[in-house]
Protein backbone atom coordinates (compact mmCIF):
# COMPACT_ATOMS: atom_id res chain seq x y z
CA UNK A 1 0.00 0.00 0.00
CA UNK A 2 1.52 3.38 -1.24
CA UNK A 3 0.62 6.36 1.87
CA UNK A 4 1.30 9.62 1.60
CA UNK A 5 0.63 10.34 5.01
CA UNK A 6 3.70 9.26 7.30
CA UNK A 7 4.01 10.22 10.40
CA UNK A 8 7.08 12.06 12.05
CA UNK A 9 6.84 9.00 14.81
CA UNK A 10 6.40 6.57 12.61
CA UNK A 11 9.33 7.25 10.23
CA UNK A 12 11.79 7.61 13.55
CA UNK A 13 10.33 4.09 14.49
CA UNK A 14 11.43 2.64 11.09
CA UNK A 15 14.34 4.11 11.10
CA UNK A 16 15.70 3.39 14.61
CA UNK A 17 14.93 -0.13 14.15
CA UNK A 18 17.69 -2.53 14.88
CA UNK A 19 19.78 -2.16 11.68
CA UNK A 20 19.40 -5.64 10.28
CA UNK A 21 15.69 -5.68 10.91
CA UNK A 22 15.36 -2.33 9.11
CA UNK A 23 17.44 -3.70 6.09
CA UNK A 24 15.20 -7.25 6.13
CA UNK A 25 11.85 -4.68 5.96
CA UNK A 26 13.08 -2.75 3.51
CA UNK A 27 14.28 -5.92 1.59
CA UNK A 28 10.65 -7.65 1.78
CA UNK A 29 9.01 -4.34 0.15
CA UNK A 30 11.73 -4.21 -2.43
CA UNK A 31 10.78 -7.22 -3.72
CA UNK A 32 6.76 -6.84 -3.58
CA UNK A 33 7.85 -3.25 -5.92
CA UNK A 34 10.63 -3.94 -7.61
CA UNK A 35 13.12 -6.35 -9.34
CA UNK A 36 15.61 -6.49 -6.64
CA UNK A 37 18.78 -7.72 -8.83
CA UNK A 38 17.92 -4.96 -11.26
CA UNK A 39 19.84 -1.40 -10.92
CA UNK A 40 19.54 1.36 -12.97
CA UNK A 41 23.12 2.76 -14.63
CA UNK A 42 22.50 6.66 -15.14
CA UNK A 43 25.14 9.24 -16.27
CA UNK A 44 25.52 12.52 -14.86
CA UNK A 45 27.37 15.40 -17.42
CA UNK A 46 27.92 18.94 -15.79
CA UNK A 47 26.99 21.16 -19.00
CA UNK A 48 27.54 24.26 -17.30
CA UNK A 49 30.03 24.62 -14.53
CA UNK A 50 30.87 27.01 -11.35
CA UNK A 51 30.52 30.17 -10.84
CA UNK A 52 27.13 29.79 -9.34
CA UNK A 53 25.21 32.66 -7.05
CA UNK A 54 24.09 30.38 -4.31
CA UNK A 55 25.75 29.63 -1.14
CA UNK A 56 24.91 25.95 -1.12
CA UNK A 57 27.57 25.28 1.93
CA UNK A 58 28.71 21.38 0.39
CA UNK A 59 28.94 22.71 -2.68
CA UNK A 60 31.87 23.03 -4.99
CA UNK A 61 30.79 25.20 -7.87
CA UNK A 62 29.24 28.04 -5.84
CA UNK A 63 31.49 31.19 -6.80
CA UNK A 64 32.03 32.58 -3.50
CA UNK A 65 34.38 29.09 -2.19
CA UNK A 66 37.54 28.77 -3.45
CA UNK A 67 37.72 25.58 -4.74
CA UNK A 68 39.43 23.51 -7.81
CA UNK A 69 36.36 23.82 -9.85
CA UNK A 70 37.19 25.65 -13.31
CA UNK A 71 34.03 27.94 -14.52
CA UNK A 72 32.98 26.96 -17.64
CA UNK A 73 30.20 28.43 -19.87
CA UNK A 74 27.53 26.23 -21.12
CA UNK A 75 28.81 23.78 -23.16
CA UNK A 76 28.24 23.08 -27.14
CA UNK A 77 24.76 20.94 -27.81
CA UNK A 78 26.91 18.48 -30.53
CA UNK A 79 29.48 17.95 -27.44
CA UNK A 80 26.67 16.87 -25.23
CA UNK A 81 25.28 14.63 -27.88
CA UNK A 82 28.52 12.97 -28.39
CA UNK A 83 28.85 12.32 -24.57
CA UNK A 84 24.91 11.47 -23.76
CA UNK A 85 25.85 8.51 -27.17
CA UNK A 86 28.98 7.58 -25.00
CA UNK A 87 27.44 7.55 -21.87
CA UNK A 88 24.16 4.91 -23.99
CA UNK A 89 26.85 2.59 -25.53
CA UNK A 90 28.76 2.08 -21.99
CA UNK A 91 25.39 1.21 -20.97
CA UNK A 92 23.79 4.00 -18.90
CA UNK A 93 19.73 4.29 -19.86
CA UNK A 94 19.65 7.50 -17.87
CA UNK A 95 21.31 10.97 -18.82
CA UNK A 96 20.83 14.11 -16.64
CA UNK A 97 22.54 17.53 -17.40
CA UNK A 98 23.53 19.86 -14.59
CA UNK A 99 24.02 23.44 -14.61
CA UNK A 100 25.36 25.16 -12.27
CA UNK A 101 22.62 27.44 -12.11
CA UNK A 102 20.09 29.33 -9.18
CA UNK A 103 17.30 29.17 -11.76
CA UNK A 104 16.41 28.83 -15.05
CA UNK A 105 16.23 32.20 -17.02
CA UNK A 106 14.67 32.63 -20.51
CA UNK A 107 17.75 33.42 -22.74
CA UNK A 108 19.40 31.29 -25.34
CA UNK A 109 21.32 29.09 -22.99
CA UNK A 110 17.74 27.67 -21.95
CA UNK A 111 17.00 27.32 -25.57
CA UNK A 112 20.39 25.47 -25.91
CA UNK A 113 19.33 23.03 -22.66
CA UNK A 114 16.33 22.63 -24.75
CA UNK A 115 17.84 21.64 -27.89
CA UNK A 116 20.04 19.26 -26.25
CA UNK A 117 16.70 17.68 -24.30
CA UNK A 118 15.79 17.46 -27.36
CA UNK A 119 18.69 15.26 -28.86
CA UNK A 120 18.98 12.99 -25.96
CA UNK A 121 15.50 11.89 -25.75
CA UNK A 122 15.60 10.79 -29.51
CA UNK A 123 18.47 8.47 -28.50
CA UNK A 124 16.20 6.78 -25.93
CA UNK A 125 17.65 7.72 -23.40
CA UNK A 126 15.79 9.09 -20.11
CA UNK A 127 16.50 12.68 -19.75
CA UNK A 128 17.09 14.55 -16.94
CA UNK A 129 17.82 17.52 -16.35
CA UNK A 130 18.99 19.72 -12.70
CA UNK A 131 19.29 23.51 -13.77
CA UNK A 132 18.03 25.21 -10.07
CA UNK A 133 14.56 26.86 -9.76
CA UNK A 134 11.88 26.50 -12.54
CA UNK A 135 8.77 28.61 -13.16
CA UNK A 136 5.45 26.58 -14.90
CA UNK A 137 5.70 27.87 -18.22
CA UNK A 138 9.53 26.52 -18.17
CA UNK A 139 8.81 23.40 -16.77
CA UNK A 140 6.16 22.73 -19.56
CA UNK A 141 9.04 24.10 -21.78
CA UNK A 142 11.08 21.38 -21.05
CA UNK A 143 8.57 19.02 -21.37
CA UNK A 144 7.57 19.82 -24.93
CA UNK A 145 11.20 19.24 -25.50
CA UNK A 146 10.85 15.62 -24.63
CA UNK A 147 12.37 15.81 -20.69
CA UNK A 148 11.01 12.94 -19.06
CA UNK A 149 12.96 14.11 -15.43
CA UNK A 150 14.02 16.74 -13.42
CA UNK A 151 16.16 16.41 -10.51
CA UNK A 152 15.65 19.41 -7.48
CA UNK A 153 16.81 18.03 -3.91
CA UNK A 154 15.29 19.05 -0.96
CA UNK A 155 19.08 18.59 0.59
CA UNK A 156 18.01 18.60 4.14
CA UNK A 157 15.11 19.01 6.50
CA UNK A 158 13.43 22.32 6.47
CA UNK A 159 14.77 22.94 10.30
CA UNK A 160 18.24 22.49 9.19
CA UNK A 161 17.79 23.78 5.48
CA UNK A 162 19.19 27.42 6.78
CA UNK A 163 22.56 26.13 8.49
CA UNK A 164 23.04 24.95 4.60
CA UNK A 165 21.52 26.96 2.27
CA UNK A 166 20.93 30.97 2.65
CA UNK A 167 20.14 32.68 -0.94
CA UNK A 168 16.88 30.82 -1.27
CA UNK A 169 13.90 28.75 0.96
CA UNK A 170 12.55 25.24 1.59
CA UNK A 171 9.55 26.77 0.07
CA UNK A 172 11.25 27.75 -2.95
CA UNK A 173 12.39 24.17 -3.53
CA UNK A 174 9.24 22.41 -3.02
CA UNK A 175 7.47 25.49 -5.46
CA UNK A 176 9.92 24.57 -8.01
CA UNK A 177 9.12 20.92 -7.13
CA UNK A 178 5.24 21.84 -7.71
CA UNK A 179 6.13 23.05 -10.85
CA UNK A 180 7.84 20.09 -12.25
CA UNK A 181 4.85 18.07 -11.17
CA UNK A 182 2.35 20.33 -12.72
CA UNK A 183 4.27 19.67 -16.50
CA UNK A 184 3.97 16.17 -15.75
CA UNK A 185 7.81 15.62 -15.73
CA UNK A 186 9.05 12.54 -13.59
CA UNK A 187 10.13 14.16 -10.13
CA UNK A 188 13.41 13.18 -8.95
CA UNK A 189 14.03 14.39 -5.17
CA UNK A 190 16.37 13.65 -2.31
CA UNK A 191 19.16 14.90 0.40
CA UNK A 192 22.75 14.38 1.55
CA UNK A 193 23.51 13.11 4.36
CA UNK A 194 27.24 13.85 6.37
CA UNK A 195 26.78 17.59 6.32
CA UNK A 196 26.68 17.89 10.11
CA UNK A 197 22.71 17.40 10.71
CA UNK A 198 20.95 15.61 13.18
CA UNK A 199 19.12 12.49 12.80
CA UNK A 200 15.89 14.41 13.49
CA UNK A 201 16.86 16.33 10.22
CA UNK A 202 17.18 13.25 8.13
CA UNK A 203 13.96 11.62 9.02
CA UNK A 204 12.31 15.66 8.73
CA UNK A 205 13.55 15.12 5.01
CA UNK A 206 12.07 11.90 4.26
CA UNK A 207 8.84 13.37 6.14
CA UNK A 208 8.51 16.07 3.72
CA UNK A 209 9.35 13.68 0.62
CA UNK A 210 7.06 10.99 1.43
CA UNK A 211 3.87 12.91 2.41
CA UNK A 212 4.01 15.16 -0.74
CA UNK A 213 0.71 14.68 -2.57
CA UNK A 214 2.73 12.05 -4.66
CA UNK A 215 5.95 10.39 -4.06
CA UNK A 216 9.13 11.82 -5.99
CA UNK A 217 9.42 8.99 -9.25
CA UNK A 218 13.50 9.34 -8.22
CA UNK A 219 15.02 9.90 -4.71
CA UNK A 220 18.59 10.53 -4.74
CA UNK A 221 20.73 9.86 -1.38
CA UNK A 222 23.99 11.03 -1.70
CA UNK A 223 26.68 11.11 0.93
CA UNK A 224 28.00 14.77 1.34
CA UNK A 225 31.52 14.83 -0.61
CA UNK A 226 33.76 16.84 1.46
CA UNK A 227 35.69 19.39 -0.77
CA UNK A 228 38.42 21.68 0.07
CA UNK A 229 37.45 25.59 0.05
CA UNK A 230 33.66 24.48 0.50
CA UNK A 231 32.27 25.37 4.41
CA UNK A 232 31.91 21.66 5.37
CA UNK A 233 35.41 20.49 3.95
CA UNK A 234 36.00 18.72 7.41
CA UNK A 235 32.79 17.45 7.74
CA UNK A 236 33.64 13.33 9.03
CA UNK A 237 32.74 10.86 6.37
CA UNK A 238 29.32 9.24 7.22
CA UNK A 239 29.24 5.49 8.16
CA UNK A 240 27.72 2.73 5.67
CA UNK A 241 25.01 2.19 8.33
CA UNK A 242 24.07 5.69 8.07
CA UNK A 243 23.55 5.17 4.48
CA UNK A 244 21.96 1.86 4.94
CA UNK A 245 19.28 3.62 7.38
CA UNK A 246 18.94 6.11 5.49
CA UNK A 247 18.26 3.98 1.92
CA UNK A 248 16.07 1.64 3.74
CA UNK A 249 13.74 4.09 5.01
CA UNK A 250 13.41 5.77 1.90
CA UNK A 251 12.63 2.42 0.36
CA UNK A 252 9.89 1.64 2.77
CA UNK A 253 7.89 4.44 2.74
CA UNK A 254 8.22 5.04 -0.75
CA UNK A 255 8.05 1.20 -2.02
CA UNK A 256 7.73 2.44 -6.01
CA UNK A 257 10.46 5.05 -5.91
CA UNK A 258 13.77 5.04 -7.56
CA UNK A 259 15.94 5.46 -4.67
CA UNK A 260 19.28 6.08 -6.06
CA UNK A 261 22.72 5.27 -4.68
CA UNK A 262 24.27 8.70 -5.20
CA UNK A 263 27.47 10.69 -3.92
CA UNK A 264 29.71 9.41 -2.07
CA UNK A 265 30.56 5.76 -3.81
CA UNK A 266 33.94 6.37 -4.40
CA UNK A 267 34.52 5.62 -0.27
CA UNK A 268 32.53 2.61 -0.46
CA UNK A 269 33.49 -0.81 -1.13
CA UNK A 270 31.66 -3.54 -3.21
CA UNK A 271 30.51 -4.93 0.27
CA UNK A 272 28.84 -1.54 1.65
CA UNK A 273 27.40 -0.62 -1.48
CA UNK A 274 26.12 -4.74 -1.42
CA UNK A 275 24.25 -3.48 1.80
CA UNK A 276 22.91 -0.62 -0.18
CA UNK A 277 21.18 -2.40 -2.79
CA UNK A 278 20.26 -5.11 -0.53
CA UNK A 279 18.19 -2.18 1.43
CA UNK A 280 16.62 -1.36 -1.93
CA UNK A 281 18.71 1.26 -3.31
CA UNK A 282 18.09 -0.06 -7.44
CA UNK A 283 20.21 2.84 -9.01
CA UNK A 284 23.66 4.25 -9.46
CA UNK A 285 25.94 7.48 -11.27
CA UNK A 286 28.36 5.60 -13.45
CA UNK A 287 31.46 6.78 -15.00
CA UNK A 288 34.59 8.41 -13.07
CA UNK A 289 33.09 11.72 -12.71
CA UNK A 290 29.55 12.45 -10.79
CA UNK A 291 29.45 16.45 -12.08
CA UNK A 292 32.62 17.88 -10.54
CA UNK A 293 33.65 15.08 -8.05
CA UNK A 294 35.02 11.75 -8.46
CA UNK A 295 33.08 8.47 -8.69
CA UNK A 296 34.20 4.83 -9.55
CA UNK A 297 35.26 3.77 -12.72
CA UNK A 298 33.29 1.87 -15.31
CA UNK A 299 34.95 -1.29 -14.73
CA UNK A 300 34.94 -1.73 -11.09
CA UNK A 301 31.40 -0.87 -11.33
CA UNK A 302 31.17 -3.62 -14.30
CA UNK A 303 33.18 -5.93 -11.94
CA UNK A 304 30.70 -5.14 -8.95
CA UNK A 305 27.86 -5.83 -10.97
CA UNK A 306 29.55 -9.09 -11.99
CA UNK A 307 29.97 -10.20 -8.34
CA UNK A 308 26.63 -9.10 -6.95
CA UNK A 309 24.77 -10.57 -10.36
CA UNK A 310 23.12 -7.01 -10.95
CA UNK A 311 21.37 -6.83 -14.34
CA UNK A 312 21.32 -2.94 -15.49
CA UNK A 313 17.83 -1.51 -15.71
CA UNK A 314 15.94 -0.77 -19.46
CA UNK A 315 15.01 2.92 -19.88
CA UNK A 316 11.43 4.40 -19.04
CA UNK A 317 10.86 1.06 -17.79
CA UNK A 318 8.26 2.51 -15.77
CA UNK A 319 5.69 3.85 -18.39
CA UNK A 320 6.69 0.58 -20.13
CA UNK A 321 4.84 -1.50 -17.35
CA UNK A 322 1.91 0.79 -17.21
CA UNK A 323 0.82 0.80 -20.55
N1 LIG B 1 22.31 24.09 -9.35
C1 LIG B 1 21.26 23.16 -9.37
C2 LIG B 1 20.65 22.95 -7.99
O1 LIG B 1 21.27 23.24 -6.99
O2 LIG B 1 19.51 22.49 -7.95
C3 LIG B 1 21.65 21.82 -9.93
C4 LIG B 1 23.01 21.18 -9.63
S1 LIG B 1 23.35 20.76 -7.93
C5 LIG B 1 25.06 20.45 -8.00
C6 LIG B 1 22.54 19.20 -7.70
C7 LIG B 1 22.65 18.52 -6.35
O3 LIG B 1 23.93 17.94 -6.19
C8 LIG B 1 22.49 19.36 -5.11
O4 LIG B 1 21.16 19.62 -4.80
C9 LIG B 1 23.11 18.47 -4.05
O5 LIG B 1 22.14 17.64 -3.44
C10 LIG B 1 24.13 17.63 -4.83
N2 LIG B 1 25.51 17.95 -4.42
C11 LIG B 1 26.21 19.05 -4.75
N3 LIG B 1 27.42 19.03 -4.18
C12 LIG B 1 27.51 17.89 -3.45
C13 LIG B 1 28.52 17.31 -2.62
N4 LIG B 1 29.66 17.93 -2.41
N5 LIG B 1 28.26 16.14 -2.04
C14 LIG B 1 27.07 15.51 -2.25
N6 LIG B 1 26.09 16.00 -3.02
C15 LIG B 1 26.29 17.19 -3.61
C1 LIG C 1 22.00 14.16 -6.95
O1 LIG C 1 21.24 14.07 -5.98
N1 LIG C 1 23.28 13.82 -6.95
C2 LIG C 1 23.90 14.11 -8.21
C3 LIG C 1 22.70 14.56 -9.06
N2 LIG C 1 21.64 14.61 -8.13
C4 LIG C 1 22.75 15.79 -9.85
C5 LIG C 1 24.95 15.15 -8.09
C6 LIG C 1 26.00 14.83 -7.07
C7 LIG C 1 27.02 15.89 -7.15
C8 LIG C 1 28.19 15.62 -6.28
C9 LIG C 1 29.16 16.74 -6.30
C10 LIG C 1 29.83 16.99 -7.61
O2 LIG C 1 30.28 16.05 -8.29
O3 LIG C 1 29.95 18.16 -7.99
FE1 LIG D 1 24.68 26.40 -7.22
FE2 LIG D 1 23.37 24.09 -7.29
FE3 LIG D 1 25.85 24.24 -6.24
FE4 LIG D 1 23.81 25.33 -4.94
S1 LIG D 1 24.07 23.14 -5.42
S2 LIG D 1 25.81 26.29 -5.31
S3 LIG D 1 22.56 26.07 -6.63
S4 LIG D 1 25.29 24.57 -8.35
Amino acid sequence: MIRNNWTREEIAKIYHQPVLELIYQAATIHRQYNDPNEVQVCTLLSIKTGGCPEDCAYCPQAARYQTDVKVEKLMNTQEVLQKALEAKEAGSTRFCMGAAWREVRDNKDFDRVLEMVKGVSTMGLEVCCTLGMLTEEQAQKLKDAGLYAYNHNLDTSEEFYDDIISTRTYKDRLDTLENVSKAKISVCSGGIIGMGEKIEDRIGMLYTLATLPHHPESVPVNALVPVEGTPLEDQEKVSVWEMVRMIATARILMPKAMVRLSAGRVRMTVEEQALCFMAGANSIFAGDKLLTTPNPAYVADKEMFQILNLVPRQAYKNELETV
